[in-house]
């Protein structure tokens, strides 16, 4: 009995111990996840047909995995180009728009950062 107590009382400190690590680990990375710093159109904007939707994010993002893709109201493929993320900042993802007939939209943004971690929103604007 006393053994066995003093044989299970280091493993369950180092499950313990374990588990608080993953948790900062957690934490920590979660700083380097790339979220939006800035929205063009913004949400729920009513605008003027824009020629892009561009988002900026927080850390510089993996181009071969990061897109913008844009549907109208019956969630149909609004543009026809494919996203860029901006060669030099890396932050800044674009997707260049023709002119956009009057209606709601819904811009489907996923973001992965340079460690691999994927974020993914979604956000309506309107045009006139
Ligand atoms: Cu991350």
């Amino acid at each position: 009995m006393t053994l066995s107590l003093s044989l299970r009382t280091p493993l369950r400190w180092l499950a313990a111990c374990g588990l608080s690590l993953a948790t900062l680990a957690l934490a920590s990375n979660a700083f380097a996840h790339a979220t939006p710093t800035s929205r063009d159109p913004a949400p729920n904007a009513e605008v003027a047909a824009p020629s892009a939707v561009t988002i900026h994010f927080s850390e510089p993002l993996e181009p071969a995995f990061s897109k913008i893709a844009l549907v109208d109201a019956s969630g149909k493929p609004a543009a026809s180009a494919a996203s860029q993320v901006d060669a030099q900042d890396k932050k800044t993802m674009q997707l260049e728009l023709q002119p956009l007939a009057a209606g709601r939209y819904t811009v489907q943004w996923t973001a992965v950062a340079e460690d691999g971690h994927r974020t993914k929103g979604t956000y309506a604007f309107t045009v006139k």
